[in-house]
């Protein structure tokens, strides 16, 4: 059996630089913003260099997912411009490393139109049914810099299509069809529905 030093290693090794402890912290370096704050709705810019500073704002966005227990992070929602997003489906298993995604692009999806109850750490407890397609291509540049393509379905091919929306300044909400839902779902939890920018 491989200890925790070890699983944490080969995940650092597999993951590059960025090794980061799953366990979630009391202090996280960045607060996420939530539905109602303009920081949301504002596009993101392409990161030119990925660099240390780059991997660095990764690891603090990692260490903040966690925190918030959360399997995915896109830079705008802790107010930062730039197309970079973190995802993690394994939260429970150390040795299993986080994704990142620097200035992704989707080059295809396929599968079926299905239909997923979301989340999202920008609208805590709320939840609900979103239909997009079951399987997603995207191209992007990992944190080391390097060119990369991957093919998702489920859950992953869902949270890619989830943050990357992010980037574009597009919440979950403004793909909820069943608007009774929706109004009931937001004002359990304090949001306004009148925050929702209806996807045409
Ligand atoms: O972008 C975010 O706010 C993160 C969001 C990602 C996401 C969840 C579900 C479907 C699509 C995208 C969350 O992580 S919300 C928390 C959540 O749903 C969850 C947390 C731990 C385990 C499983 C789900
Ligand atoms: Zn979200």
């Amino acid at each position: 059996m491989a200890s925790s030093f070890a699983k944490l290693a080969r995940s650092a090794e597999l993951s590059g630089r960025l090794q980061v402890s799953k366990d979630p912290v009391d202090n996280p370096p960045y607060d996420i913003h939530q539905l109602g704050d303009a920081v949301l709705r504002t596009p993101a810019r392409r990161i030119g260099k990925v660099d240390e500073a780059v991997r660095s704002l990764a690891r603090d966005m990692l260490v903040s997912m966690y925190a918030a227990r959360g399997i995915g992070l896109a830079a705008p929602q802790i107010g930062v411009h730039q197309q970079l997003l973190v995802i993690d489906l394994e939260l429970e298993d150390a040795a299993s490393p986080p994704l990142v995604l620097i200035n992704p692009e989707i080059t295809g999806v396929g599968g079926t139109i299905c239909t997923y109850e979301e989340g999202c750490l920008s609208i805590p407890g709320v939840y609900l049914d979103v239909v997009r397609p079951s399987v997603v291509e995207v191209s992007f540049r990992d944190e080391m810099g390097r060119p990369k393509r991957l093919k998702a379905d489920g859950l992953m091919a869902r949270c890619i299509q989830h943050e990357m929306d992010h980037l574009n300044g597009v919440l979950f909400v403004d793909r909820v069809t069943d608007d009774a839902k929706l109004r009931e779902g937001l004002s359990e939890k304090g949001f306004d529905r009148a925050d929702v920018r209806p996807i045409a």
